[in-house]
């Protein structure tokens, strides 16, 4: 049955359909997703504007490819919603997109045979879509493999790598090039200058579109046109300088409007049907069709829910600020009194807060695009030359980086800071967003600081504390809102390595890190009036180094030891208290909270997802009761 608002998108089982629609439908079509879109997203949160820019671009895309034997592979992929309208995901779980059992907010290869690849981070789509075509040439298949990119993803240092790649590793590959001109912010640096200037500049344009015309009208222009036609890189590099594309093997077309569909398809079949690599420059509008979203590019390429009329948000901000801002508005005020300190970005200035040093400070703020890599190694030149870099990236995107935290700032030793957003749970965007490695990854590197803030004020010391050392220092904190504690005037030093003990107990003593000291105290109430037990409860502020010796002590008196992070339980903090006992010979059983050695899905909320893990507080408090009634069977995990 047609439903009333989507006529015909409710009809869409999936693209073959697309495939029988009639031409004159499609615009209604756009329309109709258009809605869905802002309708669905209005109420759930999730990437508006860049869904909304590519709504034709993935009408044509299914009109001239066809998944799931075709591969279409997008970049970051949170642009996929479309997608997911049209592959037969119109349905009640498309309404609980990014919700618990609803529609993933990404792309995901177990969701659907039409994700050919799941995504998250930036700047994969090329790299896999290669490694696929490149598998197609060797097994023999003749299926089509798209790579859509958007132009920030050009940023990115793999899709570059991947460019230099193509034209060795496959000969037939398409290359959609989004482009939009924004990252989440503007799009920054020197490609991205590259790719407007294709755009603006007028005599590209005019010869590109004319180029024909043109010729045939000048002298000697037919014949011209002739040679161009046949030579092996076509007409338009007689006469238009060859973009840079075509200098890595791959040739050039465009750029085209993205919003004109007849336009895109005629494009696209050329592209499929071309045999050698092709890179389709595709111009679109970010938030096109929904007035607040054009306006609002940055706001609305992932919003929380709004109201439909006037696009403003449903949350309202009251309370405690958010660590982010804390974060930001204290870097000001050190960076103020340190004309050294500069703050660094991989594209996300407003989500890290570093967007309040942008504002006061700009000489000391640097956003590098979507470039964590470079981020971290940018900042260990800074850093050889007395520049005291604070590099803000979210704990997720900081693992791309692995290698230079190791190699290039601590195995150097050298003095910068890390402060890592979003370090926990990020719910609705799920495993590719969850921020639950780094104890474990940045634990395993020699000269590492790395630390937890228990509040927002604890948070501003543990940046004084860093900026103070000589040395390499993490910072984690949660997304989301602070405690709500008072902020004091002037920070206070923190001694390296030393935990802070909130209260002493007898029976368990629980030693957790950042919000968990929170739950930790909660928890020790319950065990109190509920089973008349005496509980510590320990701040651990650093999973490296730990206060060995008051663990030691602790250890020693107490019956069971109970651990609390928002982070992987394999080689985590917990793991970090047990060797340390172990190392003593204690054999005080310990109890580790954390999260099991599996993916973590995406949910609507931390509440439901640590439930699901086991690790509400109900569930915690009875692990707890369990363990203190059978310690020697303990050395458990939570799940
Ligand atoms: C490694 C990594 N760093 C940062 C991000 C955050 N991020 C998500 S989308 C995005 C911008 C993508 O811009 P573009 O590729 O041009 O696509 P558009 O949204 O404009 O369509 C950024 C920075 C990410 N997903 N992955």
């Amino acid at each position: 049955m047609p439903s009333r608002h989507y006529p015909i998108l409710s009809q869409i089982q999936g693209p073959a359909d697309i495939k029988d629609l009639p031409d004159e439908s499609l615009k209604a079509l756009g329309n109709e997703i258009r809605n869905k879109l802002i309708s669905t997203i209005s109420v759930n949160g999730g990437h508006l504007g860049p869904n909304l820019g590519v709504v034709e671009l993935t009408i044509a895309l299914h009109r001239v490819f066809s998944t799931p034997e075709d591969q279409l592979v997008f970049d970051t992929s949170h642009q996929g919603y479309v997608h997911k309208l049209l592959t037969g995901r119109n349905h009640s779980d498309f309404d609980r997109i990014r919700k618990n059992d609803g529609l993933s907010g990404f792309l995901s290869r177990s969701e659907s045979a039409h994700d050919a690849y799941g995504a998250g981070h930036a700047g994969t789509a090329l790299s896999a879509a290669l490694g696929m075509a490149t598998a197609r040439d060797r097994l023999g298949g003749d299926e089509h493999v798209v790579a859509v990119c958007g132009d920030a993803a050009f940023t990115c240092g793999i899709t570059m790598e991947a460019l230099n790649n193509v034209a060795a590793s496959t000969k037939r590959l398409v290359i959609i090039l989004n482009d939009n001109e924004w990252s989440i912010a503007k799009n920054v640096g020197a490609i991205s200058k590259y790719l407007n200037e294709l755009i603006t500049n007028p005599l590209y344009n005019r010869l590109h579109h004319d180029v024909g015309s043109i010729l045939q009208k000048v002298p000697g222009g037919e014949q011209l046109l002739k040679i161009g036609k046949n030579a092996e890189k076509g007409w338009k590099s007689i006469v238009v300088p060859s973009s840079i594309f075509e200098h890595y093997g791959v040739r050039y077309f465009g750029p085209i409007d993205g919003h004109d569909l007849p336009l895109l398809t005629h494009h696209l079949e050329f592209a499929r049907d071309a045999n050698e690599p092709v890179i389709l420059h595709v111009v679109t509008k970010k938030g096109k069709g929904y007035g607040p979203a054009v306006q609002h590019p940055e706001s609305f390429h992932g919003t929380s829910p709004f109201e439909i009329g006037s696009g403003k948000s449903k949350s309202v901000k009251q309370g405690p600020p958010n660590f982010q801002d804390v974060f930001g508005k204290a870097l000001v005020r050190f960076a103020k009194k340190d004309p050294s300190i500069v703050g660094i970005t991989g594209a996300m200035p407003s989500g890290t807060g570093l967007i309040h040093l942008y504002n006061e400070l700009p000489d000391q703020f640097y956003d590098v695009g979507i470039a964590e890599e470079h981020a971290v190694l940018f900042a260990a030149g800074l850093s050889t030359k007395g520049i005291r870099p604070v590099v803000a990236i979210y704990s997720t995107f900081l693992q791309r980086a692995f290698d230079q935290l190791i190699h290039d700032i601590c195995l150097q030793d050298l003095p910068v800071l890390f402060c890592m957003d979003r370090a926990g749970l990020s719910p609705n965007d799920g495993p590719t967003h969850h921020g639950l490695f780094d104890i474990a990854y940045i634990r395993s590197i020699p000269n590492a600081t790395s630390m937890q803030p228990k509040d927002e004020d604890e948070l501003v010391d543990m940046m004084h504390t860093s900026l103070s050392m000589d040395s390499p220092t993490f910072i984690r904190y949660p997304r989301g809102t602070g405690v709500g504690v008072k902020m004091k005037s002037r920070p206070r030093l923190l001694e390296i390595g030393k935990a802070e003990i909130l209260q002493e107990g007898d029976d368990v003593v629980i030693w957790a890190l950042g919000p968990m000291v929170h739950e930790a105290l909660e928890l020790s109430v319950r065990l109190k009036i509920e089973d008349g037990l005496s509980v510590g409860v320990v701040n651990a502020r650093f999973s490296k180094p730990l206060d060995k010796s008051l663990l030691l002590k602790q250890a020693r008196q107490s019956p069971l030891m109970v651990t609390m992070e928002d982070g992987v339980l394999s080689g985590g903090f917990g793991s970090a208290v047990l060797e340390t006992l172990s190392d003593a010979h204690i054999r005080t059983p310990v109890y580790r909270i954390g999260w099991p050695d599996r993916f973590v899905d995406h949910g609507s909320d931390v509440a439901s997802l640590r439930e699901d893990a086991g690790l509400s507080q109900d569930s915690m408090l009875s692990g707890i009761r369990d363990k203190l009634q059978s310690p020697q069977e303990v050395f458990s995990e939570t799940d």
